[in-house]
């Protein structure tokens, strides 16, 4: 395959005069305030992708906190119910296209692409950089929609409840969803050329890192979808502010449509927050396990059928808005088939495990923290995929208690674990693993402790999206209260962590995990250009225990262009 032209960052010009040591072409780092730029570099990008979602994280889990802290009791004693609703709305808005979208794929995939690959950079530098600058202005908008009362219909934005509440703060609401899609198309786009193109020449698709994997699967799915999203939205917007009715019941138009659209795109969402998660895993357990990883193929592969059939389920949201018996049927099986590539990877990860020298640092105990509850999220989603089923739970407590085991037990905990996987190349510092540890468990514990008795609440009745409820519910209720000031605790010494370690950690030197793949060839933080010669790949990146040097050849010069 050729390698297409590799695109130049152009290094700023105070470092190539002020340093004698350095070589000129590849200045050593960027300055602290490149990171508050239109830069192009890809780790920068990723920089900023991760730390402007974990801002936002912060405001989204606040609302959390406020609204858990509502739910205490079972009265509206705290806030407006009104506020309750825009709380709600906008917490699962930001902790889906602000936090881990924007994270997960932006962040991780930014950073760690490329430099997995072996390119020195993303395919089109610019595009990725107006793709993450599409995010801050999304999240103004939707701080500027609080002052017309918020969003109020839920993250789902159903009609006809979202063309009657807010209507302002409604409109405001899918600018800001429009503005994240568009990132997320752009940033896909970018993704599927990188890793189609521009794998060093020595690098077999064989050899591929499962993550680079994940995020190729995670892409073309973002591609398909996500238009779909948007159009859905524009009508939307159309319908509340331009007099059209493609979704309005009293004047001939059809709110299932909607449905339609919305789950087309948003049960694929789901897929979009865990495939990159599930990259994540494939690089930590076997790291951290000192094992090469088990049924390579199996794994890649897995992500491309979940990439495919995720596509073909969306209607399980939709069970209970008069969907004919045969979709029912088809769709049920189709969100059962899902389960079977999703269990090969965690197959492929418990043996991975098994017999391995597992090292218990941070990284690693939220891997494993990761997989026992996402296989609880996985098994309470298969148990709502049977339509019977769902006809009961359906807008319960159950489904509150299923989503956040995946998105809070499966997506954050894979986050947190690349970020203390990763921290130490991004930083060239080591964080404190006493801190990571307490992190952990307190997050292990509230999340729990949060979410386990919303289940059981879902299955005794009580529905989700309310302020107020019956009384009868209220025991349960102030232990998931309990739980989310735990997770709110949590933070606390994540962030202490984090900032004192980038400051003052110990030094962390090029490869401090012995890892195998290509990012850890070169320094801590990476160069500019990432290496001063491209690597060359001489084994496979999961290789533990089959004695391989890891020495890397500097390339012959031919090589780097050809
Ligand atoms: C600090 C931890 C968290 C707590 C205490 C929490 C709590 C809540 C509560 C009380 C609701 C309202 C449920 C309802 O009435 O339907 C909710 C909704 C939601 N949460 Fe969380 N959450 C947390 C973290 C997360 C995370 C990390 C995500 C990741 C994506 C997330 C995604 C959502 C979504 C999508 C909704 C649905 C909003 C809607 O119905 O429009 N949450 N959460
Ligand atoms: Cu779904």
């Amino acid at each position: 395959m050729t390698q297409v032209e590799l695109p130049r960052n152009t290094p700023p010009e105070d470092n190539r005069s002020g340093n004698q040591t350095v070589v000129q072409k590849h200045p050593k780092a960027w300055k602290w305030y490149d990171y508050f730029t239109f830069n192009t570099d890809h780790k920068v990008i990723g920089l900023q992708y991760l730390v402007t979602a974990f801002v936002f994280y912060l405001i989204g889990g606040l609302m959390a906190v406020v609204m858990r802290a509502e739910l205490a009791t079972p009265d509206a004693d705290l806030i407006d119910p009104n506020l309750y609703n825009a709380f709600m709305t906008n917490h699962g808005t930001i902790m889906i296209f602000l936090w881990i979208v924007p994270s997960a794929i932006g962040g991780f995939g930014n950073y760690l692409v490329p430099l997995m690959i072996g390119a020195r950079d993303m395919a089109f530098p610019k595009l990725n950089a107006i793709a993450f600058w599409l995010n801050p202005p999304a999240g103004l908008l939707l701080a500027a929609s609080f002052i017309f009362g918020g969003s109020q219909s839920g993250w789902t934005a159903y009609p006809p409840l979202s063309l009657v509440t807010a209507n302002t703060a409604q409109s405001l609401w899918i600018l800001a969803i429009v503005l994240v899609g568009t990132s997320s198309i752009l940033g896909s786009l970018n993704f599927v050329i990188t890793i189609w193109k521009m794998k060093v020449p020595s690098m077999k698709w064989d050899q591929l890192p499962l993550f680079c994997w994940a995020i190729m699967a995670t892409s073309v799915l973002a591609l398909l979808s996500t238009p779909v999203l948007a159009a859905g939205l524009v009508l939307l917007l159309f319908d509340i502010n331009f007099g059209t009715s493609f979704f309005k019941p009293d004047a001939g138009g059809n709110v299932v449509i909607y449905q339609h659209l919305f789950w087309f795109y948003s049960h694929p969402a789901v897929y979009l927050m865990i495939l990159p998660i599930f990259g994540i895993m494939s690089e930590v357990i076997p790291v951290h396990a000192r094992k090469s990883i088990f049924g390579y193929k199996a794994i890649a592969y897995s992500s491309l059928a979940i990439c495919v059939v995720g596509l073909f389920v969306w209607v399980h949201h939709m069970f209970t808005s008069g969907t004919p018996g045969w979709m029912r049927m088809f769709f049920t099986i189709s969100t059962l088939i899902v389960a079977v590539p999703t269990g090969v990877k965690i197959f492929g990860w418990v043996a991975t495990l098994w017999g391995g020298k597992i090292r218990f640092t941070t990284a690693m105990l939220f891997a494993l923290g990761l997989l026992s509850m996402f296989v609880m999220g996985g098994l309470s989603g298969v148990t709502m995929g049977t339509a019977p089923f769902d006809m009961h739970v359906h807008d319960t407590y159950y489904v509150v208690g299923h989503f956040h085991y995946v998105l809070f037990g499966g997506s954050v905990f894979g986050i947190y674990s690349g970020i203390y996987h990763w921290f130490p190349k991004m930083t060239g510092r080591m964080v404190n693993e006493t801190l990571g540890r307490i992190h952990f468990i307190l997050t292990f514990i509230g999340t729990n402790l949060t979410f386990l008795p919303m289940h059981e609440l879902g299955l005794q009745g009580m529905p989700r999206r309310v302020a107020m409820y019956d009384p009868q519910f209220v025991s349960l209720n102030q232990i998931c209260t309990i739980g989310a000031y735990v997770l709110a605790v949590s933070v606390i010494p994540f962030t202490i962590n984090i900032l004192w370690s980038w400051v003052a950690g110990a030094k962390a030197g090029d490869n401090p995990w012995n890892a195998l793949t290509l990012e850890w060839t070169t320094s801590s933080p990476p160069l500019i250009e990432n290496w001063e010669e491209l690597p060359v790949v001489t084994h496979g990146p999961y290789d533990y225990g089959l004695n391989h040097s890891l020495e890397v050849q500097p390339s012959a010069a031919t090589q780097v262009g050809a």
